[in-house]
């Protein structure tokens, strides 16, 4: 009896000492990167090839730490604002759609963000998410390269969207949670800076890239879907990703209007609109906290006609076909332009 509580004293001190020791690594490791213009924070740090803030790229060494993925595991990827909000609620409520009735939904409560947990900003290794149901579902926008190597064996579904949409509503959001301590970041320098491939996860074609190349060589692990896609045909997209996630719809739900009902509930015009969606704020990690408001400005494609000249439109477009070039990948989506 006296001896016992030993035990996982010295456990908890084993744990605590590697923690402390990755903490230390970091704390050099990062004195020595490349250092560039953030958008939401005065730095970004480029590791490994892609630029990240401080206490992300910290998250990020955790995660490869820390995180046992499953191979049954689905992960919803995404580069900043290309539609992971509504992604999480079409992957969730198909998954789910035998444990909630659409009219009175759990997303009609609760944010598409409550609905499977956002790798990159997570608690490690306190939060190991062993008490999810299979298949597990989580979100990232890490490119793959910064993502352990055994979770090739999992599944992807990665979602792009037209590089001009992402650089507009990337700088109207994450000049809202601007630092106050910093001067505003004008249009034009974060412009400059996105051509230059620096923004919090960029370069953008290096990330959709990446996932590009992956899914040609995997085709069943990583689902390549575009925002314009959903948005255009998202019946025919609903349907897709369903199979994709191994929950495809039979011929009686599709005949029931069971996808329709999916694109429906989970529109702009109807998650915009609900009062969970308009109220509160969603944390991510310990120091950023997000009015839940932000996630839903327009939900358009081509908005970003109301911000760039066409001079900036042809550098931009310009930018991403000479990067996509050779790759088979056509920038999403020529019709926006
Ligand atoms: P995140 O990277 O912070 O998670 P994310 O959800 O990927 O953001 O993207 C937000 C964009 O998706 C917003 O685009 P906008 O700024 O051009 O308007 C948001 O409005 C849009 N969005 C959110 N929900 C939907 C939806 N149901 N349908 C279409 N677009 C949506």
């Amino acid at each position: 009896m006296l001896s016992s509580p030993s035990l996982p004293t010295t456990l908890e001190s084993k744990e605590d000492a590697e923690h402390n020791k990755i903490c230390q690594d970091y704390n050099h490791m990062i004195t020595t990167l490349p250092k560039g213009n953030g958008w939401r924070v005065q730095h970004l740090y480029n590791y490994n090839g892609f630029w990240l803030d401080s206490s992300t790229l910290k998250t990020n060494i955790l995660l490869n730490t820390y995180f046992k993925p499953q191979p049954s595991d689905i992960f919803l990827a995404s580069f900043m604002k290309t539609g992971t909000t509504w992604f999480k609620a079409l992957m969730f409520s198909t998954i789910n759609r035998h444990n909630y009735t659409f009219s009175n939904h759990y997303l009609h409560h609760q944010s598409p963000q409550s609905t499977f947990p956002m790798i990159d900003s997570e608690d490690y290794p306190v939060n190991d998410f062993t008490h999810l149901p299979t298949p597990r579902l989580f979100a990232t926008h890490f490119s793959p390269t910064l993502l352990p190597p055994c979770m090739t064996s999992c599944k992807f579904v990665y979602v792009c969207r037209d590089p001009k949409d992402v650089l507009i509503s990337k700088w109207i959001y994450l000049s809202k949670l601007r630092s106050k301590d910093l001067a505003p970041l004008s249009l034009d320098e974060a412009f400059e800076l996105f051509c230059n491939g620096i923004s919090e996860y960029g370069p953008y074609w290096d990330h959709v890239l990446s996932y590009w190349k992956d899914s040609l060589v995997c085709p069943d692990k990583i689902l390549f879907v575009t925002y314009e896609d959903m948005k255009k045909q998202p019946l025919v997209e609903l349907r897709k990703l369903a199979t994709f996630m191994g929950k495809g719809f039979t011929l009686e739900e599709v005949e029931r209007g069971v996808v329709e009902e999916i694109v429906r509930l989970f529109s702009f015009e109807n998650l915009s609109g609900l009062e969970v969606n308009r109220r509160g704020v969603e944390k991510f990690g310990k120091l950023v906290e997000v009015e839940r408001r932000e996630f839903f400005r327009k939900g358009e494609i081509g908005d970003w006609r109301n911000y760039l000249s066409e001079e900036m439109k042809d550098r931009i477009d310009g930018v991403f076909d000479e990067k996509l070039k050779g790759s088979g990948l056509v920038r999403s989506s020529r019709d926006g332009d």
